[in-house]
């Protein structure tokens, strides 16, 4: 990790308006993280892939502080200042704050904008987050003087974004992404993902992810809330074996090539996450009828073509379905003809295996 230079307030006040710019995107877990043990940490390791086209687009441009000492920031989303964000932003910069000081000699102004519609039920942490660690990363990059991507700077955003929001942790790196510690990953780390560098069959270099958007209504128990709802759970322990052992099972599916192993997996874990959900004291379900019928039809439509495809889904109730681009043709044609009549408007997102964030500015 790089090392944390304390950056002097003198610095800061010599410093002119500057501005630093990020795209993110969005990540689909395959193997999910469902409860922390203290802060920010995964109760299991987690895999998942990056996502090309749903991303996040974060432009921080920082002055020297008529007030400093304290946190001091404007946020605009789509180009319109929205205090209701403010909070779980002030809340993130506070927890950095140690790590970067100089967030408190500075005045930011932070502007933000998603590919995705802000009500498409699409998680949006995960890019937002880490657009925002990244630009963290680049301001102390260019208060000190130096600018470099090097692999310690992309851990670092790592590390950082996890403050922010656990799943933004992954979306660091393009591919597919883990986090958390294992045995079975000499890399793996609870403080930051790292990139899968084990080979990865070419079945699923070219993954495709069609986002099914059964209900884009923002949803009624937070993650935050879910992941807090995982201690003193029943199937705490349990989950947590499981997790690790599906996190084997799919690295050997993956380097190996084995869609039907990765199917098992990967809808496994999709239906425990949901599973855990609602067995959760008290229990709630994010999942819609839409869901249901979506996942029913995946499941005939395989059995009757054989072709390669595989459901996951994240804490809500929209399908994310999973195939390779060799099958794209099939697969059109099978959601236009029997899916989109279970989604909100016939809304869907068509997205792919992404490289990773890319530096605007
Ligand atoms: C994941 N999810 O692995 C799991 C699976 C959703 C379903 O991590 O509290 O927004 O900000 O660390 O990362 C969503 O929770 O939670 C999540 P916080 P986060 O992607």
């Amino acid at each position: 990790m790089a090392k944390n230079e304390i950056i002097h307030s003198h610095q800061i006040q010599d410093i002119p308006e500057r501005t630093t710019a990020w795209r993110s995107p969005s990540n689909i877990a395959l193997i999910k993280y469902w409860g922390k043990k203290g802060f920010q940490i995964p109760s299991n390791p987690s895999i998942s892939m990056t996502l090309s086209d749903s991303f996040t687009e974060t432009l921080v441009k920082y002055k020297p502080s008529l007030n400093p000492g304290k946190i001091s920031f404007d946020f605009f989303f789509e180009g319109e200042k929205k205090p209701q964000f403010g909070q779980k932003i002030s809340t993130f910069l506070e927890a950095v704050s140690d790590i970067f000081p100089f967030l408190k000699e500075v005045h930011l102004e932070i502007h933000s904008q998603n590919t995705f519609p802000h009500s498409a039920g699409i998680a949006s942490s995960a890019s937002a987050m880490s657009a925002l660690a990244l630009c963290l990363c680049s301001m102390e990059q260019q208060i000190a003087g130096e600018e470099s991507e090097t692999a310690a700077f992309f851990q670092k955003a790592s590390n950082i974004a996890r403050i922010g929001s656990g799943s933004a942790s992954r979306s660091i790196y393009g591919g597919f992404s883990t986090w958390g510690k294992t045995d079975a990953l000499n890399e793996s780390s609870d403080f930051y993902a790292s990139p899968l560098i084990a080979s990865v069959h070419p079945i699923f270099q070219n993954l495709r992810d069609t986002i099914l958007i059964v209900n884009k209504n923002e949803k009624a128990v937070s993650s935050r809330a879910g992941h807090g709802l995982m201690e003193n759970h029943p199937f705490a322990a349990a989950r947590i074996m499981q997790a690790s052992q599906n996190l084997n099972e799919i690295l050997s599916y993956l380097e190996d090539g084995d869609f039907a192993g990765f199917v098992k997996i990967v809808e496994n874990e999709a239906l425990t996450l949901h599973a855990l959900m609602m067995a959760s004291n008290p229990g709630y379900l994010l999942i819609k009828p839409g869901t249901l019928n979506v996942i029913r039809k995946i499941w005939d439509f395989r059995k009757q073509t054989g072709i390669n495809i595989v459901f996951t889904l994240d804490a809500g109730p929209n399908v994310h379905l999973l195939y390779p681009e060799s099958e794209t043709k099939t697969v059109s044609g099978f959601i236009k003809d029997e899916l989109l009549e279970d989604c909100d408007e016939n809304k869907f997102i068509d997205d792919k295996l992404g490289e990773g964030p890319k530096k605007m500015k």
